[in-house]
């Protein structure tokens, strides 16, 4: 069929997931990210941990992982949908972590790399299997930012990140990534930072690129998280701060950092 004006002058189309995420930052000033991390816990264990994010009001969980290590990625994709209601979001590190019960996957380019296996190869492997699955896609830039020593995706995608003191570097790779497409941006300290992104870098971004964008990596406190969204981000991720300390009042503690509104 061919395209009608009318047609061609909409917008592009948004699934459930990407508008769950645009909504969810407008509501509640900020979404709360939870990344569950295959390698490090067993179904049981990831299954508790996103009930535990229900109850403390995160908004999305993530599963994913720069090391693969377990070859169990669709277990704990679908151990994370068994404990909750929220939906879970596939942030990879590796064309092997696709699974048919996530709600969505992030799809992305480490734009601030120049390793041609992750800024296309993968996917490219990736795709056709994503198709398959009808798994919703959201486009993504993806940029690592110094956060003081090498963290495992630096090391794993061989890549340098980005200088910390140099937010006009994250601002020109961001609308580089808007004019190829992408949909959302992602600032990377890499998990487990030493220091996490800079709130000036996040701040130069979303002033620059309108585009919706999530922080992670490094972040510890709600302080830490509520000064990203208040200097414009749309979405936090935490994962290792919340290791070991899984109860529901500690992921309140963090998801009232990140909400502003509430
Ligand atoms: C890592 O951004 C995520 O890719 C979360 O980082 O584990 O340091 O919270 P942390």
């Amino acid at each position: 069929m061919p395209s009608t004006s009318e047609d061609l002058h909409h917008g592009p189309e948004y699934g459930p997931i990407e508008i769950r995420f645009r909504e969810t930052a407008r509501e509640r000033g900020g979404c709360f990210c939870v990344l569950l991390d295959p390698d490090r816990n067993t179904p049981d264990e990831l299954s508790r941990a996103a009930e535990i994010c229900q109850e403390g009001g995160a908004d999305f969980i993530f599963v994913g992982s720069s090391l693969v290590l377990s070859s169990t990625f669709g277990r704990a994709v679908a151990a994370a949908k068994k404990g909750s209601e929220l939906p879970v979001v596939i942030f990879p590190g590796h064309s092997s972590q696709v699974s048919g019960d996530a709600d969505a996957i992030l799809f992305l380019s480490l734009i601030s790399g120049r390793n041609p296996e992750y800024l296309i190869g993968q996917h490219v492997v990736a795709a056709p299997l994503i198709h398959d699955l009808g798994l919703e896609v959201i486009p993504t830039g993806y940029m690592l930012v110094d956060s003081g020593h090498i963290t495992s995706v630096q090391f794993m995608s061989m890549t340098a990140p980005m200088p910390r003191n140099k937010p006009d570097i994250a601002v020109a790779h961001g609308l580089a990534a808007k004019f190829l497409g992408m949909r959302f941006l992602y600032l990377e300290g890499g998990s487990g930072g030493e220091h996490d992104v800079p709130v000036e870098i996040v701040r130069e971004v979303t002033q620059a690129v309108d585009l919706p964008l999530i922080v992670g990596g490094g972040i510890r406190t709600p302080e830490a998280a509520r000064a990203k969204v208040e200097a414009g981000a749309a979405c936090i991720v935490m994962g290792n701060s919340l290791e070991d300390m899984w109860t529901p009042e500690v992921v309140r503690e963090l998801a009232e950092g990140v909400h502003l509104k509430e």
